[in-house]
């Protein structure tokens, strides 16, 4: 058979995302570091340690071999905790070592973009109340401020808030992260101070910044009605509305939405210049009225679906396209800011990212406005509740001797990357029993 390729556009971003909780090791002053001490939060009881010690410099090996396997883009995130170790005092020492790394990756051809917050908080903040107090939303400022002015010359893309939907689920929903609430109204209370905190925070970097990019970075579960009965259809777009359109929505046109809101924040009208997309796995919904709390659906993966080896994530590529359908409409710049599997053995990895950036090239090519992909993730790191158990890495690493092994897929990403494509003789050598779908004839 011929060579055949599916090509993206010039410029197009490659990238891997990460978050300084996850790589920077010994972040000693936030909510995390004080919840890995508390028995029975994290699984086995790992401790995000030193991490990939990122803080004590091997963030530049790092970024070589991101650099190396053909990227031109990372995201990473910096730390409240360590930027503004009690309210209102900087650490202008915190702010240099980031100056440093993000230097580090102009050097070497990637492109920075920047988040401000990713699931993390400073332990001060918490005391105070945390998201759930309204007076987040000047602190968040101030930081956002501080951390702009420092650094604007060096970042022109800036995400806000990670996963807002899944910060505040998870935190004050499934009580898997700190504070470790089972609160629905909290939850929507907290989503709501994040959406005035996005709106505070994206006016502040435009004052300093008028021509930076600034965005979030949502995560999108996808969602399928279980079976073509109406219930199920009602409960499906019924919670897709709350938990992956309810944030983003408002930041377009400033009305705000159930259950985060109503009437007008015209502050928050236009506050996005690029959307970011978090995807993973897709969902079946099933309406189910013993559970009014997670309103009236049960989900679970699709029957037969290849799933990974914890069971965290279903191979759902269509997902991707669905979430970028429903994207594009908003008129907007998209950036894929996460997408990855857990998969230490990389069976599953390399057809899940082919099959992923082939949903995602059928989107280009109806000229929906995708501008980049950044892979979660580079190296594995600490993943949250699920401690070291699940590793993301495109690159195994052993936390203990800090030693990193490249995994097939990150061979396979570096080709990737440096085509600007996916070929058939790539896709031939690395998951073969794609051939037939992906290039069929
Ligand atoms: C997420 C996160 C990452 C996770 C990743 C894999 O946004 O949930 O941004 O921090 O590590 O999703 O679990």
């Amino acid at each position: 058979m011929a060579e055949a390729a599916f090509h993206f556009p010039p410029n197009f971003l490659w990238g891997t995302a990460t978050a300084a909780h996850q790589v920077e090791g010994n972040n000693t002053g936030n909510d995390w570091w004080q919840w890995e001490l508390e028995p029975g939060r994290i699984q086995r009881g790992d401790r995000s340690g030193l991490a990939c010690d990122w803080w004590g410099g091997r963030w530049r090996e790092d970024f070589d071999r991101a650099a190396e396997a053909g990227q031109n883009a990372h995201r990473l995130s910096v730390e409240w905790s360590r930027i503004e170790p009690r309210p209102g005092i900087w650490d202008e020492a915190a702010l240099a070592h980031y100056r440093e790394m993000l230097r580090g990756l102009h050097q070497r051809g990637l492109r920075p973009m920047v988040t401000l917050h990713h699931f993390t908080n400073p332990l001060w903040l918490v005391e105070q109340g945390g998201w759930e107090s309204e007076s987040v939303i000047g602190r968040f400022e101030h930081f956002t401020r501080k951390v702009v002015e420092a650094l604007h010359d060096l970042v022109d893309m800036w995400c806000t808030i990670n996963e807002p939907n899944g910060y505040a689920y998870s935190a004050y929903t499934a009580g898997a992260f700190p504070p470790g609430r089972r609160d629905i109204r909290a939850t929507f209370r907290v989503m709501h101070n994040m959406l005035l905190a996005h709106g505070a925070s994206y006016h502040a970097i435009h004052d300093i910044q008028p021509a930076a990019e600034v965005g979030i970075a949502q995560h999108i579960r996808g969602m399928q009605p279980a079976t073509p009965s109406p219930l199920d259809g009602a409960a499906s777009r019924w919670q897709s509305r709350v938990f992956n359109e309810s944030f983003v929505l408002p930041l377009r046109d400033g009305r705000l939405r159930f259950p985060l809101g109503r009437g007008r924040e015209r502050a928050l009208a236009g506050t996005l210049d690029f959307l970011g997309l978090n995807y993973y796995t897709r969902d079946r919904v099933r309406f189910d009225l013993r559970l009014p709390g997670q309103p009236f659906g049960r989900h679970f993966f699709a029957p037969g679906a290849e799933v990974s080896p914890a069971g965290f994530i279903a191979n759902e590529p269509e997902g991707l396209f669905a979430a970028l359908r429903w994207a594009h409409r908003l008129g907007l710049p998209i950036y894929i800011t996460e997408n990855g599997v857990e998969d230490a053995a990389d069976q599953l990895r390399p057809r899940y990212l082919l099959q992923h950036l082939h949903q995602l090239w059928h989107a280009v090519n109806f000229a929906w406005p995708v501008r980049g992909y950044y892979h979660w993730t580079l190296v594995d790191n600490f993943e949250w509740e699920r401690g070291w158990t699940q590793r993301f890495g495109l690159w195994a690493l052993d936390p203990e001797t800090q030693a990193r092994t490249p995994r097939p897929s990150a061979h396979l990403y570096a080709e990737i990357c440096k085509e600007n494509g996916l070929s058939s003789a790539l896709t031939a050598r690395y998951a073969p029993e794609l051939m037939a779908r992906l290039f069929p004839g």
